[in-house]
């Protein structure tokens, strides 16, 4: 299967790594990371030891796959669905944090699946990515419906060794892992903590409170995520990842923008909309906009 992987970051080079073990395989990213993989392949190292050579690319114009896979941050979604307009793919796929897959539907014609991906990964240098947790990988129809195209990429999937599944239930995962995401990333990026570390004293009833809260706004728009469910999704992804630091916390320990809006401000959009109150994600979006801003990587 020809599979273009738009995000080369640190998810997006392991499972684009790990896809180029069956598949033939574009990554799309920034140099000098793209050139080095060109000259010298991606070596991948960690939990899993491979070294592969999948296509290079800056510039994802043009192109066409049977799959696309988009895994950049997810405030670059609008800028990755505006490139894959340009080419042709049979699906394309979400492995991102937040809930961006509306945005690639309202901007491409070719159908979207929902995605997620618990595997753990960091960039160490150009041309290197460690994997630092196994997991598995999960698409669907956006719907909550069967669908045999998500069949067919979770198959892909295994090809390339990777867990991986089908699922009817993308509403309610997709939620689950906005719980999730809520309540490790901000907590992790204040405090400055591991994803373990989360759970732990002042900082554990924040990162449990925010994800309560994310299951009532899923709750209200319907999506059948139970508050313990949101708690119990939160406490197993930190545990499973708890050596590991959120991409919130690295982000923030780099200097560079997070993902507040697409985790935080999509809470508090919804919950707006749905009158759910929502104190916590919204004082962990205030803190964290103000630290942006503070470092001018926004404006308001
Ligand atoms: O998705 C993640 C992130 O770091 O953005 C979690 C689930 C918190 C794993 O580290």
């Amino acid at each position: 299967m020809e599979v273009l992987v738009y995000g080369a970051g640190a998810l997006g080079s392991l499972v684009g790594g790990l896809l180029a073990r069956a598949h033939d395989v574009t990554l799309v990213g920034r140099d000098p990371h793209m050139r080095r993989v060109r000259e010298e392949g991606l070596r991948i190292d960690g939990r899993i030891d491979a070294c592969v050579r999948p296509r290079a690319l800056t510039v994802g114009r043009d192109l066409s796959a049977d799959l696309a896979l988009v895994t950049t941050k997810a405030y670059d979604t609008d800028a990755a669905a505006r490139a894959l307009a340009t080419g042709e793919y049979g699906a394309v796929c979400s492995l991102q944090n937040g809930l961006t897959e509306e945005r690639l539907v309202a901007a491409l014609e070719p159908p979207v699946l929902a995605g997620t991906a618990s595997y753990g990964a960091r960039l160490l240098e150009p041309g290197r990515v460690r994997c630092t947790g196994v997991g598995e990988v999960v698409v669907g129809s956006l719907e909550g419906r069967e669908s045999a195209l998500a069949e067919r990429v979770s198959r892909a999937f295994t090809d390339a060794g990777i867990e991986a599944a089908a699922a009817g239930d993308m509403p309610r995962r997709r939620y689950e892992k906005l719980a999730v995401n809520a309540g490790i990333n901000g907590p992790s990026a204040l405090a400055r903590v591991t994803n373990g570390e989360t759970l732990e004293g002042p900082a554990g009833g924040v990162a449990r409170g925010a994800a309560r809260e994310v299951a009532r706004v899923a709750k209200a728009e319907g999506a059948d995520l139970s508050e313990s469910a949101a708690v119990d999704a939160l406490e197993r992804v930190a545990r499973d990842t708890a050596a590991n630091r959120s991409s919130m916390c690295e982000d923030v320990a780099a200097g560079r923008r997070t993902e507040v809006d697409a985790i935080y401000g999509v809470v508090l959009e919804r919950a707006a909309r749905l009158e759910v109150p929502v104190p916590t994600c919204r004082t962990l979006a205030s803190v964290i906009r103000a630290w942006e801003a503070g470092r001018e990587l926004r404006r308001n």
